[in-house]
């Protein structure tokens, strides 16, 4: 299995998030992503290859291209109004106010935002396109023939929706890889999100359509961000009806009940039959993960990814979440081996 890292990511770094009123070093560091490479990589499961440049354009077939003008132009703007950085968003609007995009930057920053988890440096554009190039090159691999690969997307893409950033994701790299994956052929693909947090704008943006099943495992948002999205009635829209499944967790679950949730998964994957199966790939379900509350363990990992070997599909994972930066190496590399192991 082929792995595609870009050490671009590198950009995105001393960024910050607001965790108990403080403004702090972001969860979402770039060690993450070294700790990742340099475990898979002592596995050996194969070469780790550059991405390729995609430009936006297969970007633009997932979101919106205001939105992608946003993101492309918000540094520029930053620095042209003489501002520090980083830029961090803290204004939204409420129910009942109106989805009109301000002129200034600090309004367009809440417009196409849902929280304060996406900060910009100056590198965190160019560290953006990587990541979402690092997908659809994986997604390349995949067309190509390859039966899996395995792209270490940072920063990570599940919380973006069509026209807006949060929870760390900019850029949904697994629906646009999904998007690319369809444009160019496939007739169904799969999406099995199991980061601990719901993916809700991967969600979102397939919701409905009956050609993308978007499957999602996760803590219940009842009791866990993203709060608004993720709940087990949330089953696709029009002719996305029956596409989409969630099978929200309560806070302390352990492997029992989530491999269960997984089984009911695969189960449902396997009757959609897809030409393309992604894995939305968080190890933040790990026990001592800094921001979660599940109780998976180091092997637990080898287990999902032989569950998901089962399935006999083309299999592309994308790297989301996870934050024990100690262990997400190693519960990454269990997963790909247990795949591989079949
Ligand atoms: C991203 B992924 C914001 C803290 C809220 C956001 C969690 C984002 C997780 N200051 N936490 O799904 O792992
Ligand atoms: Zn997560």
């Amino acid at each position: 299995m082929k792995m595609v890292y870009s050490p671009r990511h590198h950009g995105h770094s001393g960024h910050v998030e607001l965790y108990n009123g403080q403004i702090l070093p972001a969860f979402e560091k770039p060690e993450r992503a070294e700790m990742i490479r340099a475990a898979v990589e002592a596995r050996g499961f194969g070469p780790t290859i550059g991405p390729s440049a995609h430009g936006l354009d297969p970007v633009a077939r997932v979101h919106s291209p205001a939105y992608v003008r946003f993101l492309s132009t918000l540094t520029e703007l930053w620095i042209a109004d003489g501002r520090p950085f980083p830029i961090l968003p803290s204004f939204w609007r409420a129910p009942g106010m109106r989805r009109l995009e301000p002129e200034t930057v600090d309004g367009k920053l809440g417009h196409y935002s849902f929280d304060a988890g996406c900060c910009f440096v100056p590198g965190t554009w160019d560290a953006i396109q990587s990541s979402v190039d690092v997908a659809l090159t994986g997604a390349d691999l995949i067309r190509a023939g390859e039966a899996s690969a395995y792209a270490l997307c940072r920063p990570p893409g599940h919380h973006a929706h069509d026209e807006t950033m949060g929870g760390y994701c900019y850029i949904n790299n697994a629906a646009v890889a999904a998007q690319a994956l369809l444009d160019s052929g496939a007739a169904r693909v799969a999406i099995l999100d199991v980061d601990y947090h719901h993916g809700n704008g991967t969600q979102a943006i397939f919701y409905d359509r009956a050609d993308v099943l978007v499957c999602n495992i996760h803590a219940d948002p009842k009791q866990e961000f993203p709060y608004f999205l993720g709940h087990a009635d949330e089953t696709g829209s029009g002719a996305g009806e029956g596409f989409n499944a969630n099978y929200p967790l309560p806070w302390g679950t352990g492997f029992a009940a989530w491999s269960a949730a997984l089984d009911d998964a695969c189960r449902r994957i396997e009757a959609y039959g897809p030409d393309v199966l992604l894995v939305s790939l968080g190890v933040d379900t790990f026990k001592d993960d800094p921001i979660s509350q599940f109780r998976l363990d180091s092997p637990d990992y080898f287990a999902i990814g032989s569950r998901i070997a089962k399935l006999g599909r083309p299999t592309l994972f994308v790297q989301e979440g996870g934050y024990a930066v100690e262990a997400i190496g190693v519960n990454v590399a269990n997963t790909l081996e247990g795949f591989l192991q079949g």
